[in-house]
């Protein structure tokens, strides 16, 4: 049996990527690791809780005594918890760092001590490129993060890599662009656009709407990560990009048009501060290694939209009576 550990496991990426594996890996057991913050949910991982390769741990990644047992006895560590909205970074980074920065500290500490440790992935993110006016972010670019919650994570990649360094540690950096799917917590702009359509609510559009994201189905980022924990080589990272290019007005009236609602929906609102205009990843040196997106947007994007219209048990809750999920978004966007 192959140990894994994922933290981060009961968040959006983590919990599609702890079911991909699940599926895929009958010689794994898998812990996942989540301090179930507001965007950590039991429901993510609902189907595979009680798989007999799957233990959940309730705990946070900054206690080093939870951490030290379960990172020991791993020979996969993927690390995937972290605060992840740019939003929230802007009102307040302190748990930014303490999670993103500290957070990865602690689990690289205890993975120098593990004896069987064969990869620890540190899935780090297009942001920390800072914005891209033109062409298309190279592994060997320049940082140049510009929101906190991009710096927070630059400090972590950064961090991982001196561990590869210094220490010799098999420490691959994964950098994927933005991932649309299923369980994406709904402050995120497709599962909040879409859950608000739904209810025939305004869809709060930032700035000029021109903004550009290239967007990747979590399905092939869990087939990217995975190809990665065979095939990448230490200390180097990994662009993942889905190669759809898309401005956030269009976006948006692709999802109004799946779901017959009027394009009168979109509101504009001021914009973000720091909003980087444009993401873009090249992603010659996975697609050398055999990977290659499978899923066309036009497809990814309908069937994402079917999944938060079919499985309203799952964000409803979170919008209608999560008190601290209203509390943000009224801070957010007003009323
Ligand atoms: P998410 O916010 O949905 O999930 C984060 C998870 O981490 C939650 O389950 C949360 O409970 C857990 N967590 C937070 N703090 C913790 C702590 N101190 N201890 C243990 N668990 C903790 O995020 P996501 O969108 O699934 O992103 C996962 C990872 O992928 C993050 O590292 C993020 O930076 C990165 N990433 C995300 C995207 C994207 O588009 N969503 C793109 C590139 C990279
Ligand atoms: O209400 C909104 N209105 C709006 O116009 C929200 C929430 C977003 N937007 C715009 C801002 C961005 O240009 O949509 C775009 C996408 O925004 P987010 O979903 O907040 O994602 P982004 O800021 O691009 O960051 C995401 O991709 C990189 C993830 O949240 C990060 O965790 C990941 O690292």
């Amino acid at each position: 049996m192959v140990e894994v550990l994922v933290t981060g496991g009961a968040g959006f990426i983590g919990s599609n990527f702890v079911r991909y594996a699940l599926a895929r890996h009958p010689d794994w057991r898998v812990t996942t690791l989540d301090k179930l913050t507001y965007a950590g949910r039991r429901e993510n991982l609902h189907d595979v809780l009680d798989h007999p390769q799957h233990a959940f741990v309730h705990g946070d990644i900054l206690d080093a005594a939870v951490c030290a047992p379960l990172v020991e006895r791993a020979e996969l560590v993927i690390h995937f918890a972290a605060e992840t909205h740019v939003d929230r970074s802007i009102l307040g980074a302190g748990e930014f760092i303490r999670t993103d920065v500290e957070g990865t500290f602690v689990l690289l500490e205890a993975a120098r001590r593990a004896p069987r440790l064969r990869r620890f992935v540190q899935i780090s993110t297009d942001e920390v490129y800072g914005s891209v006016p033109t062409g298309a972010s190279r592994e060997t670019d320049e940082l140049r993060p510009r929101n906190p919650y991009a710096a927070s994570k630059a400090g972590a990649d950064r961090l991982a890599y001196s561990y590869w360094a210094t220490y010799n540690m098999p420490v691959i950096i994964t950098r994927a662009s933005n991932n649309y799917g299923p369980y994406q917590f709904p402050e995120k702009v497709i599962p909040l656009f879409v859950t608000n359509a739904i209810d025939g609510l305004p869809v709060p559009l930032y700035g000029d709407g021109r903004n550009v994201r290239d967007w990747l189905h979590v399905q092939d980022h869990c087939a990217a990560l995975d190809l990665l924990i065979d095939q990448g080589a230490d200390g180097e990272v990994y662009n993942i990009g889905g190669g759809n290019e898309v401005m956030n007005v269009d976006l948006t009236h692709r999802i109004l048009a799946t779901l017959g609602r009027p394009a009168s929906l979109i509101q504009p609102v001021p914009d973000r501060p720091g909003h980087d205009r444009r993401y873009c990843l090249g992603t010659t040196k996975l697609r050398a290694l055999g990977w290659a997106p499978h899923v066309p947007f036009d497809e990814g994007l309908r069937d994402t939209v079917d999944w938060y219209r079919r499985n309203e048990w799952w964000w409803r809750p979170i919008k209608e009576q999560d008190l601290a999920f209203r509390s943000y978004y009224r801070t957010q966007y007003g009323r």
